[in-house]
């Protein structure tokens, strides 16, 4: 019994003074493996007579426990304490720089659609969406273009083999304008948004692409006239070129939808082989640019989305999101905008910090 105190104390100092997990194991092989020292004294109880075993088992089991604790209790101490150490060796500071590595940029139709959401909130213009796969009944019949009118032949429309639910025929939307009829539909009047997205027709050169992006705009009120769609477009294209010598023209013009009818112009200069916004477009130096079209909306349009157009009056405009995109930071080739080419990107996009707001201004380039 006395060897098995001084094995146990010398064990139990052995554990305590452990360093490592290796070292640890040697002491549990060496005290409960199967050859070990406490193993062999159980073996003992064996060859005892029942009195001597009655009073060595107890003895020999409590050391085992003891050891076994000691074990235990030391395992998870070197644990913690290995925790703690790489803890303290992996701290990362995320203060400092990010390495130097390639960076994305926000394309610049995604950062002119948030600069137009961001003028057109300021205005209280709430932001709708529609879907881009649509039918023949909003993109044409809906605002006033049914089977046979001509002017869905001027839209160059990609068709889809499938019918729509209502037997017409699916296709690419042509334009943002049946988000006014899906709006409308959906919430009635008064109502004051604007619908930016992409649209798709058949064409392609320096200036037209298949597919290409836009941004619809609709009030419907009491007393709607189009001195307020000219000073809501005025208003937004001052604040989004950030000058006040923006000069707009509104040519008469024919959608089947509004009534009357106007395109939108803006007068430029050139600097350069770059346009730069600004001035009346019949002085010297300067000529005239077409960003939209626009109109009071007609009123057989208002009867079809289920709106009283003896009650309320509206207008809408269509402007070519790229196109505005192009005149501000002074592209010169709209193909370029969807090619993907990386150093364009890297030229002309802009830093996802750079958000715009109309504190900071609306187009900081990055
Ligand atoms: C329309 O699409 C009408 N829905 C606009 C509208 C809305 C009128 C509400 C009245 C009321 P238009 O086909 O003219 O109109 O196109 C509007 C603008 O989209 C054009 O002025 C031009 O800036 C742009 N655009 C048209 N086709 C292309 C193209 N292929 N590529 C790039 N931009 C285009």
């Amino acid at each position: 019994m006395t060897e098995l105190t001084s094995q146990e104390q010398a064990t139990l100092d052995a554990i305590a003074a452990a360093t490592s997990l290796d070292a640890l194991e040697e002491q549990r092989v060496a005290a409960l493996g199967k050859k070990g020292w406490v193993s062999l004294a159980l073996k003992t109880l064996g060859q005892m007579s029942p009195d001597e075993r009655k009073e060595a088992a107890p003895a020999i089991q409590a050391v085992r426990a003891k050891v076994a604790d000691a074990l235990d209790a030391r395992k998870a101490a070197l644990e913690a304490e290995a925790l703690e150490a790489q803890l303290a060796s992996e701290t990362i500071d995320l203060t400092l720089p990010a390495p130097d590595m390639p960076k994305g940029s926000i394309h610049p139709v995604s950062q002119v659609m948030d600069e137009l959401a961001e003028i057109f909130a300021d205005l209280g213009f709430a932001v709708a969406t529609g879907p881009e796969i649509e039918d023949d009944w909003h993109n044409f019949t809906a605002l006033n273009m049914d089977e046979n009118h001509p002017a869905r032949a001027m839209h160059d429309t990609f068709y889809f083999p499938d019918a729509a639910p209502d037997g017409g025929q699916m296709l690419l939307r042509t334009h943002t304008s049946p988000v006014q009829i899906r709006s409308m539909k959906d919430q009635g009047a008064p109502i004051r948004l604007i619908a930016p997205g992409r649209v798709y027709r058949s064409d392609s050169d320096a200036t037209h692409t298949p597919m290409f992006h836009q941004v619809e705009g609709l009030v419907v009120d009491k007393g709607i006239h189009l001195g307020h769609l000219k000073w809501t477009l005025e208003t937004f294209f001052k604040a989004f070129f950030e000058r006040e010598d923006i000069v707009l023209r509104l040519r008469p013009s024919y959608f089947p939808f509004t009534e009357p009818s106007v395109e939108v112009d803006v007068g430029y200069s050139n600097e350069g082989d770059r346009r730069v916004v600004g001035g009346h477009g019949d002085d010297d130096g300067h000529d005239w640019m077409e960003l939209g079209g626009s109109g009071m909306v007609n009123r057989r349009v208002l009867e079809m989305a289920g709106v009283d157009p003896d009650e309320f009056q509206g207008f809408a405009f269509g402007l070519g999101i790229d196109r505005i995109a192009m005149l501000k930071y002074g592209m010169n080739d709209l193909r370029a905008f969807f090619d993907g080419d990386p150093r364009w990107l890297a030229h002309y996009g802009f830093s996802p910090y750079d958000q715009p707001t109309l504190s900071a201004g609306v187009g900081a380039r990055p």
